[in-house]
C-alpha cells in the first residue's frame, strides 16, 4: 500500500516503515514482529498491518435476532428497529437486566486476532442502542450500572490487546442513538415529555462518551465512528477535536462524516474489483450478521477469509473482519476455527499481506491475485492449474528469478515469455491446501499492462465495471440481501438500440471461445457479441430478476494479440436488461 499513499503525513511513516526494514536481515518473521502496537506510528497497523477484528457486542447479542420466539433475519444491531423487531425502548432497556455475559473471556479474544494474523481490534463501545458497552460515567444505560454482571469488559480487552501486541480501539455510533431523547433516530422527547434535539444528545451524552472512551483505556489505534447520516460537521469537528485532543496518535474512520476522517470506508462488505488510490479500508463480516444471530452458520471458510483478505491488499487497502460474540460473550466456535486457520496460513506466508502493496495489474487474475512486496511480486494461487502452466499477462518488468514456496522453502520455478505473457511451469499438485504461493523477484519497479488476458487454463471474467460503454448507462446499483445487508453491482443497462459495452482482451491461444453473459432481466433476451473487425454471434436466452450466467456461443479470435469484444442488447425488453459481466472461455 505504500507506493500509492496520499496524505503526506502517513507517506513520512511509510518512509520510516522502509528505513526500518532496510535496516534489519531478510526475515519476514521480523518485520511481523516489529509491527507491534507499542513500536506502531499513527497509523501503521492500518496501513502496513492490513488485517484487523471488528467485533459488534452489545445488549442485542443476547437476542441472536430471536424475539418472542420468533426469527428476524437480518443484521442483529438492528433488532430493536421496526425494520427488524421494532423493539418498544422501555422493553429493550429490560435487556440489560438479563445480561450475564460469564464467557466474555478478553484474553482469549485477543490471543485469537493476534492467531488470525490481524494487527489490531475495534470493538462497539456504543452502537445504534445507544447501550454502553463500557463503565460510563456520562450516561447510566451502560453495562457496569445497568446489568448483573457490572463489569467493564474493555478495560480487560484493551490490556489483554497491549499484552499480545496488538492495537485496540472503538467503534462510536456517533449519529444514531435509538434510545436517547435528540440522538438520531431516537426519541424526540424525553422522560418527562419535554422535547429534545440533536444539540440535547450530542452534549449530554456523545462528546462525553467520545471523551470517556479516548482517556480511559490507554493509548487506542483508531475511533471507527459510523453512519453520520444528516449530522451538522459543527458536531463530527467537536468529536474530532476530542479524539486528536486524547489521543493523537488515534486514526479517525471515514464514516466521522463531512470527509473529517483519516481515511475512506468503503461501502459494508464491499471489496473493490479495482485498485482504489489513498488509505482505505473494507469491512466485512465472518458470516452474514455483524452481531450475533443463532440462525446465522453461513460462515466464510478459512480460503474464502484468505481470499477477501488477499484481495483487499491487492487493491491497495486494509481489511477489517467482524466477530460476533453471543450474549454469553462467547464467540462462535466456527468463526474462531476458521480465523485461526486462516491465521496460520498468514503466518507462514506474511510477505503476502503485511507491508504488502497493491498489484500493478489493477484487478484480480483468473486464478489469484497479485500483492506486492518490494521487488517482489506474491502471486497467491486460489484455482491450481491442472495443466501444469500458470498464465501470468503483461508483465512489463523483467523476472530476475520465480520460486514456489513449498513448506516455507523457495523452490525454483522454470517459466517462458511469449507474447508478452510469462508462463510458469509447475507441479501438478498445489502445496498449499488453502492458496499456494509464487514469490516473482524483479529486475525493478513491478509494471503491468491491466489489459485482461484470456487465460487459456480457465478462461477470464470481466465485469462490466472495465467496460468502455456507448449508447447505455453503467451505473452502480445496490440492494439489501437479508436486512441490513448490502449487495452491490455495476450494472450496463437503459441499451439504445446501437448501445454497446466494450472490452479490451489480450488474447494468447488464438482459436475458439465460449461467451456467457451475466445478466438480469425479464423473460428472453437477444444478445449480440461481437469481435470488432472479426466475427459477431448472437442469441437468446432467458432472464431472471436474479444476476445468472447464460451461455451465448462461440466466437472466433484469429491470432494471438489485443482485441476488443463488444456485447449489446438487441432485442426483447431492453429496458428491463443490465449486464453485470462476460465470461470468454477456452472451447475446449
Ligand atoms: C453500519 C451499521 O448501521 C451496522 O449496524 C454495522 O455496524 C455496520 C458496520 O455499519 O451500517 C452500514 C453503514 C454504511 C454502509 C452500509 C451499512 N454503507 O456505506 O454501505
Amino acid at each position: 500500500m505504500k507506493n500509492i499513499l496520499i496524505s503526506g503525513l502517513v507517506g513520512i511513516l511509510a518512509m520510516q516503515g522502509i528505513a526500518e526494514k532496510n535496516g534489519m536481515d531478510e526475515m519476514w518473521g521480523e518485520s511481523t514482529i516489529k509491527l507491534r502496537a507499542e513500536n506502531a506510528k499513527r497509523g501503521q497497523l492500518f496501513d502496513e498491518g492490513n488485517y484487523a477484528m471488528f467485533i459488534h457486542w452489545g445488549l442485542y447479542s443476547q437476542l441472536g435476532n430471536k424475539v418472542d420466539g420468533k426469527t428476524y433475519y437480518g443484521i442483529g444491531e438492528w433488532i430493536m428497529n421496526p425494520r427488524m423487531a421494532g423493539i418498544p425502548i422501555d422493553e429493550y432497556k429490560k435487556l440489560a437486566g438479563t445480561f450475564n455475559p460469564e464467557q466474555f473471556d478478553a484474553k482469549a479474544i485477543a490471543k485469537l486476532a493476534k492467531d488470525a494474523g490481524m494487527k489490531y481490534i475495534i470493538i462497539t463501545s456504543k452502537h445504534h442502542d445507544g447501550f454502553a458497552m463500557y463503565d460510563s460515567k456520562a450516561n447510566d444505560f451502560n453495562i457496569t450500572k445497568t446489568t448483573p454482571w457490572a463489569k467493564d469488559p474493555m478495560l480487560d480487552l484493551a490490556e489483554a490487546c497491549r499484552a499480545e501486541g496488538l492495537g485496540f480501539g472503538f467503534y462510536y455510533s456517533h449519529n444514531q442513538d435509538w434510545t436517547f431523547p435528540g440522538g438520531g433516530n431516537g426519541p424526540s422527547v424525553d422522560e418527562n415529555g419535554n422535547p429534545a434535539d440533536f444539540d440535547d444528545y450530542f452534549k449530554k451524552k456523545c462528546l462525553p462518551q467520545v471523551e470517556e472512551i479516548t482517556s480511559n483505556y490507554g493509548p487506542i489505534e483508531m475511533v471507527w465512528f459510523d453512519t453520520p447520516g444528516k449530522m451538522p460537521k459543527k458536531y463530527v469537528q467537536q468529536l474530532v477535536d476530542v479524539v486528536r485532543k486524547n489521543q493523537p496518535d488515534a486514526l479517525i474512520s471515514g464514516r466521522a462524516g463531512h470527509n473529517l476522517g483519516d481515511y475512506q470506508s468503503l461501502g459494508d462488505m464491499e471489496i473493490p474489483h479495482e485498485n482504489v488510490e489513498g488509505l482505505w479500508e473494507s469491512v466485512d463480516t465472518t458470516n452474514d450478521s455483524w452481531a450475533y444471530a443463532w440462525y446465522d452458520n453461513n460462515w466464510k471458510t478459512p480460503k474464502e477469509i484468505l481470499k477477501r483478505l488477499i484481495a483487499c491488499v491487492a487493491r491497495g487497502g486494509t481489511y477489517m473482519l467482524n466477530i460476533g460474540p453471543d450474549g454469553s460473550g462467547a464467540v462462535p466456535e466456527r468463526a474462531a476455527r476458521a480465523l485461526e486457520e486462516s491465521g496460520a496460513w498468514i503466518q507462514r506466508y506474511p510477505q503476502v499481506v503485511y507491508n504488502a502493496g497493491a498489484s500493478p495489474w489493477k484487478h484480480a487474475l483468473p486464478w489469484g491475485d497479485v500483492t506486492v512486496n518490494e521487488n517482489k511480486l506474491l502471486l497467491s494461487v486460489f484455482d491450481w492449474p491442472a495443466s501444469g502452466k500458470l498464465y501470468l499477462p503483461g508483465l512489463k518488468t523483467k523476472i530476475n528469478s520465480a520460486a514456489l514456496l513449498v513448506n516455507g522453502k523457495p523452490e525454483t520455478l522454470k517459466f517462458d515469455v511469449s507474447n508478452g505473457w510469462t508462463i510458469f511451469e509447475l507441479p501438478p499438485r498445489a502445496p498449499e491446501k488453502l492458496v499456494s504461493v509464487i514469490e516473482v523477484e524483479l529486475a525493478g519497479t513491478p509494471k503491468a499492462d491491466p489489459t485482461f488476458g484470456l487465460d487459456p487454463n480457465i478462461g477470464t471474467e470481466i465485469l462490466v465495471e472495465f467496460a468502455d460503454v456507448e449508447g447505455a448507462e453503467q451505473s452502480q446499483k445496490r440492494w439489501m440481501e437479508k436486512f441490513g445487508e448490502w449487495k452491490r453491482i455495476v450494472q450496463v443497462h437503459k441499451w439504445k438500440p446501437d448501445g454497446k459495452a466494450i472490452f479490451e482482451v489480450d488474447v494468447l491461444e488464438a482459436g475458439d471461445y465460449c461467451v456467457d453473459l451475466t445478466y438480469a432481466g425479464e423473460g428472453r433476451l437477444v444478445w449480440g457479441v461481437d469481435v470488432l473487425g472479426g466475427e459477431h454471434i448472437q442469441n437468446e436466452q432467458n432472464s431472471s430478476h436474479n444476476y445468472q450466467e447464460f451461455p451465448i456461443g462461440w466466437i472466433n479470435f484469429p491470432a494471438p494479440g489485443k482485441y476488443e469484444v463488444a456485447v449489446s442488447c438487441l432485442s426483447e425488453n431492453r429496458e428491463s436488461a443490465s449486464l453485470k459481466g462476460i465470461h470468454l472461455k477456452p472451447a475446449r
